[in-house]
């Protein structure tokens, strides 16, 4: 299998793709094919249909398979791999932690389109707009809702196992360190299991060997 990813640095999406598989010990290789270059536009070419990153090729059939989306890819793996615990075992917090990845997925318009992923930089000055904020409100009710109803045995949103709800909400984590977003009490616990995940921490470490600057999501201020 191989996880064809965007930069680290950038690429939030990419730090999802890459938690549905290294917590859970699956084995793959990846390729990073840095964003709107001529490379990426060679990867769309030649990973027909795929457009986005990550996206999965699983060679070994007939013609390589090409799953292009997270949640795809997501319960790809869950079927190749039932007792990895991708997903929570008990129905209840397994529908639930869909939910948060759907919402995820859908979701958080406003977080995501002007606070983006920057895993190099780190803003003192930064200050929502309304409209993050009540992203980041919402964020913070659900990280509370998952961890007050299963959350119990663990410091995870569904208790002691990592799932991918945790790899779903990876980045957002990484975005509160950038721009300089401290939650108070259990949500702050929550950031710092999240950004010392040994995955996180080697994605993390990785990119630190990129040089690619994307402008579009460095800001202009401190
Ligand atoms: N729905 C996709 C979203 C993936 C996505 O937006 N990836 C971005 C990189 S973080 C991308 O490939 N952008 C290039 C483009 O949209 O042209 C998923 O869940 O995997």
């Amino acid at each position: 299998m191989q996880l064809i990813l965007g930069n680290k640095v950038y690429s939030s999406w990419s730090l999802r793709g890459w938690l549905l598989f290294k917590p859970f010990g699956i084995a793959f290789d990846q390729q990073v094919v840095p964003l709107y270059t001529d490379d990426f536009e060679a990867f769309r070419t030649n990973t027909f249909p795929a457009r986005q990153v990550p996206t999965l090729v699983v060679s070994g059939g007939e013609t390589p398979l090409v799953i292009w989306d997270s949640l795809s890819i997501a319960e790809f793996l869950h079927e190749q791999h039932p007792d990895a615990g991708i997903w929570p075992k008990d129905p209840a917090a397994r529908a639930a932690a869909r939910s948060l990845c759907a919402e995820m997925h859908s979701g958080f318009q406003a977080l995501r389109s002007t606070m983006p992923m920057n895993l190099r930089r780190r803003y003192s000055t930064f200050q929502p707009s309304e409209d993050a904020a009540a992203d980041i409100e919402r964020v913070y009710t659900l990280w509370r809702w998952a961890r007050d109803n299963w959350g119990d045995g663990g410091p995870y949103l569904f208790g002691e196992q990592f799932t991918a709800a945790d790899a779903f909400f990876a980045p957002v984590a990484a975005r509160f360190r950038t721009y300089g977003v401290v939650p108070d009490g259990k949500p702050a616990a929550y950031v710092d299991t999240l950004l010392s995940h040994p995955s996180t921490v080697a994605f993390n470490r990785d990119s630190e060997k990129e040089v690619w600057v994307m402008d579009h999501n460095e800001l202009e201020i401190d």
